[in-house]
């Protein structure tokens, strides 16, 4: 096997997609954690211009930007256990493909909108408790500032959650025709399930998430994740009833 290294950020949910991937086919790997900020320059450095955001791995050298390019590139160098099963490989490759184009967004817009209104709960993202008032004035500024960079807008949000319960609806679909949630997870499932386990976080999204097949695979593949945000971040009647 050749020598591979993970570029990562802690937090990072597409992050957590490619190291499932790599200890699912018992790849040996060194994960770098960068803070986050340096991880723009690094990131470049190692992946070329442009390729600024994680994960990246270096495959002897060799670098492959970006969860789903991971993912295929692992495929090759271990095929087994298969992350595209011979018999499901259509319909998991676009099942992978709309988990990263257009559920993935929502693992940062929803979580970081809501911690605007929260900003406090950082803290538990690092694994700690809550922050006190000094550690909440440098998370204000935080969640200000991620709001810019990630384009959340108050509108936005109302729109991202107003469009979550029919996400939520796809997810358990493709576990009921058997596309994910299978005995051993594919790329489609290391994908959804990710993001998913993030939202978890959000406890104004528990009621909507909860006692159904999106959240046992989201908690089957990714057993553990920090992060609690309490009940009651988002504005009333933000989030719809289920
Ligand atoms: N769709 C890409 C997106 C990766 C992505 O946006 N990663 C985030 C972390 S969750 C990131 O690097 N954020 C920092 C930045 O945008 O500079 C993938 O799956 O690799």
């Amino acid at each position: 096997m050749p020598e591979i290294v993970l570029h990562a950020l802690p937090p990072s949910h597409p992050c957590m997609t490619a190291e499932a991937a790599l200890k699912l086919k018992g790849i040996a790997y060194e994960r770098i954690d960068f803070t986050p900020g340096e991880h723009v320059a690094r990131m470049a450095e190692l992946y070329g211009e442009g390729n600024t955001t994680v994960p990246g791995v270096l495959i002897d050298g060799e670098p492959v930007h970006g969860s789903r390019r991971i993912l295929a590139r692992l495929e090759q160098l271990q095929p087994a256990p298969p992350l595209y099963p011979e018999e499901t490989a259509d319909a998991v490759r676009e099942a992978e493909r709309w988990g990263d184009e257009e559920l993935q967004d929502l693992g940062r817009r929803l979580p970081w909108g809501a911690l605007h209104f929260r900003p406090e709960a950082v803290g538990t993202f690092g694994g700690a408790g809550p922050l006190d008032p000094a550690g909440t004035d440098f998370a204000i500024r935080m969640a200000r500032a991620t709001w810019k960079y990630h384009g959340i807008t108050a509108q936005r949000l109302a729109h991202d959650l107003a469009g979550l319960p029919a996400k939520l609806d796809r997810v358990d679909a493709l576990v009921g025709d058997g596309t994910i949630g299978g005995g051993t997870p594919n790329a489609a499932d290391l994908q959804i399930g990710a993001t998913i386990r993030v939202l978890l976080t959000v406890g104004d999204l528990v009621p909507l998430l909860s006692d159904r097949p999106v959240e046992e695979l989201a908690r089957r593949w990714f057993p553990g994740y920090p992060g609690e945000i309490p009940a009651g971040a988002y504005p009333a009647g933000w989030v719809p009833s289920r």
